[in-house]
């Protein structure tokens, strides 16, 4: 941590703000004890901040550093022979009830120790890094068993030991029905979601509750029984939800004062209303999307009317999403989903913080961790436009360059 005030010079900031890109040109921000201190002109630093040493960013376009707020980074095998059936025209639900799909992943998870868990995981991380990512939230779900489901959560927890980025963990043991349950998703649940959560709890594993609401997972009943001990352990839920179906996942979250629900490309009006109520993000997934060559658009157009906060993440995972660059989901959000670079560079930072339950990140504003992403960029909105680009100068993490 910088012992006094640094001072960012010569930098385009944009700052993030709800109503666009808050772009402040030839800016000066100060940062201290890993905060930002103070953001604006560079013609308005305070005389104070005026002696202290400082950075010169080359013109440099400077954001708050990127969140990616969906993730299953933390997983055994991969699944390129299934993506070679789906290409022959198999669909992804075939697959998964043939028994491929997280199943496969689950054989593969199981058999792997938590260090080669952590090593899987590894170059993957380290190249969201290179995006300028210093938030990824990593998720459970391929255990579907206590040990495994805990084992992924410290797995979690250690890349964010080894690695300068902040982990926010996801238990997900509500992920897949395991074979040995096969028909008895109920007993699955009581027998190994709920009481796995106790222990993931006791054991500080579980920033959050996350489950997968749908025909080939569980039911909404199902999902209510896990958020109702989610919510008397004080952990804040999310869920998949309208992913491949409708069966009011969203609303169901929304009543539970979800942070969020994830990939809705089947989400109606009445479940847009719901989440606005609730200030529930509607976190977009446009991997899974385009690896699912889905038709169906998420709602966008609605979610934009009725104000509800749309983040964009890779949900980076060995099937439906094999992808780990979030400006490439962040150009899909553009391309795929007509969302507009402004709205895509906010969903990769401010509203993924919020996602997150995170206050302090995502934006550039006085008090806010000081996690930056410098660009050799001009604008903004070349960070959405190029595709498979990385534009990264570097990353300055709590305030360390
Ligand atoms: N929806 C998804 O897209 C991922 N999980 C989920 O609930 C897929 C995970 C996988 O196919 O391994
Ligand atoms: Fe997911």
């Amino acid at each position: 941590m910088q012992q006094t005030p640094l001072v960012l010079t010569s930098c385009r900031a944009a700052t993030i703000a709800a109503d666009g890109f808050g772009l402040i040109e030839d800016a000066a921000l100060v940062l201290d004890a890993g905060r930002i201190a103070w953001v604006g002109p560079a013609a308005d630093l305070p005389a104070e901040h005026a002696g202290h040493p400082r950075q010169d960013l080359g013109g440099r376009l400077v954001t708050p550093a990127l969140i990616d707020c969906h993730t299953h980074v933390v997983h055994g095998g991969n699944r390129a022979g299934e993506f070679e059936m789906r290409l022959h025209g198999a669909s992804y639900e075939e697959v998964a009830r043939a028994g491929g799909g997280i199943i496969s992943t689950v054989t593969a998870t199981r058999a792997a120790s938590e260090q080669a868990l952590v090593a899987a995981a590894l170059p993957f991380v380290d190249a969201m890094i290179a995006e300028g990512v210093a938030v990824i939230e990593i998720k459970s779900g391929y255990g579907l068993e206590a040990d495994t489901e805990l084992r992924m959560l410290r797995a979690a927890r250690t890349i964010g030991q080894q690695r300068p980025v902040t982990i926010r963990t996801t238990y997900l043991a509500a992920h897949a029905v395991p074979p040995d349950y096969k028909g008895r998703a109920d007993a699955y649940v009581d027998e190994v979601c709920l009481p796995t959560l106790h222990a993931a709890h006791a054991e500080g594993l579980v920033d959050a509750v996350d489950g997968f609401c749908e025909g080939i997972a569980f039911s909404p009943a199902q999902i209510e029984r896990l958020f109702k001990l989610a919510v008397s352990l004080g952990l804040p839920v999310k869920l998949h939800a309208e992913q491949l179906s409708n069966l009011g996942g969203a609303a169901l979250a929304a009543r539970y004062g979800a942070l969020s629900a994830d990939h809705l490309e089947y989400l109606d009006e009445s479940g847009v209303k719901a989440m606005a109520a609730a200030g529930t993000v509607a976190v977009i997934l446009p991997g899974a999307f385009y690896t699912l060559r889905e038709t169906q658009m998420p709602p966008i157009a609605l979610l934009r009317a009725h104000g509800v906060p749309m983040a964009i993440a890779t949900d980076m995972n060995p099937g439906s999403s094999p992808m780990s660059s979030l400006l490439l989901a962040m150009n899909m959000g553009c391309t795929l989903f007509r969302m507009t670079p402004q709205e895509v560079l906010a969903g990769a930072t401010i509203h993924a913080a919020r996602a997150l339950g995170l206050a302090d990140r995502g934006t550039i504003a006085p008090g806010q961790v000081a996690d930056l992403a410098v660009w050799n960029a001009d604008h903004p909105a070349e960070l959405s436009y190029r595709i498979g680009f990385n534009p990264l100068h570097h990353r300055i993490i709590g305030g360390v360059l």
